[in-house]
């Protein structure tokens, strides 16, 4: 019997190494940008395939065995967006119709050379910004004509309420940031309301009267609007009405003054970025999140939201279970975008050789909230989850109680 055990298991691991030598001569593997997973399933592609996707994606081709049922695509790159450029600029977006699973959030990158201007405007929805690369000049005034004007450093966010009228302004070489909105749908009609849009569509003779000019003074008023445009900088101050807005009231949340969250887990940092540290941020709750070589954002999901994310730096990979027992894998790295359903459960992992994974985590909400498996089974009476999972009763009494949230490489 023992001599049996034995022979079969040489047998099987003879087997194991003759489909990796075929694989090799077959040319492929996972990492080989083929569907082929060495035991057996799987053959390569002969059809038209884009190999280059391919390779950055062995998750579509199969390489998760634990992914099952159909999971709708969760991931969008800015790299498959349009870019609109512009003197002084450029942007690219993801919006609902790129990604229609991201009912709540839209997202942008955009790029203003020095001086450069986003024109004047409104949104019928929140606007929420990083900047990750110089510095701008960010204006703003409420329904109480109080005005916003702060300098942006690297790090920094900001945060205008749906219908504050807003602009930013490049200052240094290049600048560039993430744009958010509370809402997927951003592009539709109805949803952005530049100045000079207006009033070139306004009768020139109530421009006139409501501002006490001459028509002649609104002759150059650029239409189309030019969205971005070049401009030199050169600050004016704003004096007068009811004051610069200042405090929990201001628009702006200058990461310096803000330290980062305890990370029980070790494995990275984290700054949570919601009405607890920025009070003005009622609909959009954010976190920044850099993950350490070999370390796992764990096992958890959001109570209260959907999840949009943008992956700034590095790669790493995400399993979405999504209810029933339907979960997919996507693999990510810098500039894609993703959405995890409402309630999904999910962690995210490094999977870079050598960088850290920097991304940031967005929620139409005023909290950022999150649920951890492991803290969760731990607070359950150790027995109920021993014999739900069919654990050892030790091990379900040894789980730690306080959430990890970055696992550090073990
Ligand atoms: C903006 O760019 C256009 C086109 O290159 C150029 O003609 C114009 O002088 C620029 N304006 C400023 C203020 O730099
Ligand atoms: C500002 O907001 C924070 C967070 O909500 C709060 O703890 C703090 O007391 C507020 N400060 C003032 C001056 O209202
Ligand atoms: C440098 C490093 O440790 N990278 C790791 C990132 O995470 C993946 C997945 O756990 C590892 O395979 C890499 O070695």
């Amino acid at each position: 019997m023992k001599l049996l055990q034995v022979s079969s298991a040489l047998l099987a691991a003879s087997c194991a190494s003759a489909t990796a030598i075929e694989r090799r001569q077959s040319g492929g593997g996972f990492e080989d940008g083929q569907p082929i997973d060495g035991n057996g399933k799987g053959a390569p592609i002969s059809g038209g395939t884009n190999h280059q996707i391919d390779l950055q994606n062995p998750d579509n081709l199969g390489q998760q065995s634990t992914d099952n049922g159909v999971v709708p695509n969760l991931k969008w790159s800015f790299s498959d967006s349009k870019t609109r450029i512009l003197n002084g600029g450029w942007v690219r977006e993801s919006v609902i119709t790129d990604l229609p699973s991201s009912h709540d959030i839209a997202g942008a990158q955009q790029h203003l050379t020095k001086g450069s201007i986003r024109e004047l405007h409104w949104h019928r929805v929140a606007e929420w910004g990083y900047l990750y690369k110089g510095s701008i000049l960010v204006t703003a005034v409420n329904e109480e004509g109080q005005f916003e004007l702060a300098t942006i450093e690297e790090g920094d966010i900001w945060y205008f309420p749906k219908g504050i009228a807003h602009t930013v302004q490049g200052l240094d070489d290049d600048n560039e940031f993430l744009l958010i909105f509370d809402d997927g749908n951003f592009d539709a009609v109805g949803t952005t309301f530049n100045v000079d849009d207006w009033i070139t569509h306004t009768p020139k003779s109530v421009l006139a009267k409501n501002f006490g000019l001459p028509e002649s003074v609104f002759a150059n008023v650029p239409s189309p609007n030019p969205y971005i445009l070049n401009a030199t900088s050169d600050p004016h101050d704003v004096t007068g009405g009811g004051g610069q807005l200042k405090g929990n009231a201001s628009f702006v949340y200058h990461a310096k003054d803000h330290p980062l969250e305890d990370v029980p887990g070790g494995g990275g940092t984290l700054r949570i970025v919601d009405t607890t540290t920025f009070p003005v941020a009622k609909t959009i709750a954010a976190s920044v999140v850099s993950l350490s070589p070999g370390g796992l954002r764990e096992l958890h999901w959001h109570p209260n939201a959907e999840e949009w994310l943008y992956f700034h730096k590095g790669e790493g990979r995400a399993t979405v279970f999504i209810g029933n027992a339907a979960a997919r894998t996507f693999d990510f790295r810098a500039g894609d975008t993703g959405v995890f359903p409402d309630n999904s459960g999910h962690y995210i992992e490094n999977t870079s050789e050598t960088e850290d994974l920097v991304w940031i985590e967005i929620y139409k909400s005023d909290r950022v909230e999150d649920i951890s498996l492991t803290q969760w089974l731990a607070l359950t009476p150790s027995d109920v989850v021993a014999n739900t999972l069919k654990i050892p009763l030790d091990v379900a009494e040894g789980l730690v109680k306080e959430k990890q949230r970055l696992i550090k490489n073990r």
